[in-house]
């Protein structure tokens, strides 16, 4: 393979540093105080083991397949020392289990190798789940098979496919097999090599590849053949004596040129795709704080405009006075604007409060104003109720009640408008205030509202 971009040092070194600069942006960013109410913490921890992951520059290359196709006996032998239980026993290996490969990164990068229980081991949903996620926090995949690719093999390989990290086909057992049978074997795993593909880098890069070998991807995969623990075989033995005896021998492995592969790759992309893997992972992080905050928010938003909407009822129930209402009102709405602003911790001031107040009493048309009118009215009514005596009472009673509901109706609806509008970073979107307020005026059912206001103030 020619020289291309990412396999210069320098731009890796870059990859690299973006990568953490954009972590570290992102864990402060989220790592603030106003954040710390949120329930976050496995996103901003999983952040900061990602970039733990970048600080020591450590690759995780994880080995999967079906059970006793020697996932266990391809590392030892890439270790080169017999640190990982093998064993003709389908399932020797139940749990992922990681080793550091001290030579493995060529002194410049660290190397984990994860071994994995058989994907045939464990059973369905349990299975895939632990190869997502091991396949998700590694950075190189080796899939080892003994053979013909089988059906459950096949799929596996799909699914994993999904993590979008560079695989490599390990052909293990080759001492098995016959040469003839070899090669036949090894020209059908390479007709498989469409399956799969090697993410790049950088996007330049895959533009470059793609152009120079028509779009075909099978050039960035790697099947390699090995024999990760040859069975013994017997020899005959002549002694100068002329005696002939026979000895069991254990040939022994032989993953040189899988072990090349790997260096070569981690030397050449190592830490680009670190980088690479990195950000994938912190963007999921990411990601999932954002829905998070504004599901978070979007529940304490709620609590807040529904706590002014009793405030406000309350305030209209016991204040007699029906112009006093109309600015107390205002003043309510006001207040919650601001509160609602600092939940989403934007900047609100007076002056912005009463202009997104504005636009919502003006856009929602009849239905504000009519609250303003019925305000008004009712209030009348009360005041007259209040002056006139205690035989009134009622009339009294049930004017301000109304009133006070509707009162507390009208806060809810602002609530849920500014809301919306500071939900979506302080913008009404393409349609404009006017639509989108009163289709969120629409979708407040005022019978549940009114209904609830009456239940839980006047009951
Ligand atoms: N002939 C031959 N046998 C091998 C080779 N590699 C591994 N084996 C044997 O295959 C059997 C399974 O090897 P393991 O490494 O335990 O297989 P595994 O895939 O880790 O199996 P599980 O952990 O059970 O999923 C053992 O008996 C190994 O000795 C090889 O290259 N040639
Ligand atoms: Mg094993």
């Amino acid at each position: 393979m020619g020289k291309n971009k990412s396999g210069d040092g320098l731009a890796q070194g870059v990859h690299l540093n973006q990568a953490r600069a954009s972590i570290r942006q992102a864990l402060s960013q989220y790592g603030h105080r106003h954040m710390r109410s949120l329930p976050v913490q496995p996103e901003l921890d999983l952040l900061k083991s990602v970039l733990d992951k970048l600080d020591n520059t450590v690759i995780r290359i994880a080995v999967f397949g079906l059970v006793s196709r020697g996932k266990s006996a391809v590392l030892n032998a890439l270790l080169g020392e017999k640190i990982l239980q093998t064993g003709p026993i389908h399932g020797v290996t139940q749990w992922p289990r990681s080793v550091r490969w001290t030579d493995g990164g060529g002194g410049r990068v660290q190397v984990e190798l994860i071994d994995t229980p058989g994907l045939d081991e464990i059973a369905g949903q349990v299975r895939s789940d632990m190869a997502q996620q091991v396949a998700q926090q590694s950075d190189l995949i080796l899939f080892v098979v003994a053979g013909d690719i089988t059906r459950t093999e096949y799929d596996a390989l799909l699914e994993l496919q999904q993590a979008q990290k560079p695989l490599i086909l390990v052909f293990n057992k080759i001492d098995l097999y016959p040469e003839q049978d070899l090669e036949a074997i090894y020209r059908k795993l390479q007709q498989l090599g469409g399956v799969w593909s090697m993410p790049c880098p950088s996007g330049q890069e895959h533009a470059e590849d793609a152009g120079g070998t028509g779009g075909n991807l099978l050039t960035r995969n790697e099947i390699v053949r090995v024999a990760a623990a040859p069975m013994s075989r017997q020899v005959r033995v002549e002694l100068p004596d002329g005696t002939v005896s026979y000895e069991w021998e254990t040939p022994p492995s032989q993953v040189d040129e899988l072990r090349q592969k790997i260096i070569d790759l981690l030397n050449r992309e190592g830490r680009s795709l670190l980088a690479l893997n990195a950000l994938v992972q912190a963007r999921e992080a990411e990601t999932s704080i954002a829905r998070k905050t504004v599901e978070y928010r979007s529940e304490q938003g709620e609590e807040l405009i529904w706590k002014f909407a009793r405030y406000k009822a309350i305030a209209v129930a016991v204040n007699p006075i029906a112009l006093l209402d109309i600015m107390g009102g205002a003043v309510t709405d006001l207040a919650l604007i601001r509160e609602l602003g600092k939940l989403y911790n934007l900047p609100m001031t007076n002056y912005t409060a009463s202009k997104l107040w504005k636009t919502i009493v003006f856009s929602s048309g009849g239905l504000m104003l009519g609250e303003l009118g019925s305000s008004l009215l009712f209030g009348l009514g009360k005041t007259t109720a209040a002056v006139t005596g205690a035989t009134a009472i009622t009339a009294f009673g049930g004017a301000a009640i109304a009133q006070a509901c509707l009162a507390g109706y009208g806060a809810y609806k602002v609530g849920t408008a500014a809301q919306v509008y500071l939900e979506q970073g302080c913008t009404w979107g393409p349609l404009g205030a006017n639509t989108v307020i009163k289709s969120i005026l629409d979708r407040v059912d005022s019978n549940t509202i009114l209904y609830r206001l009456r239940q839980e103030l006047f009951h």
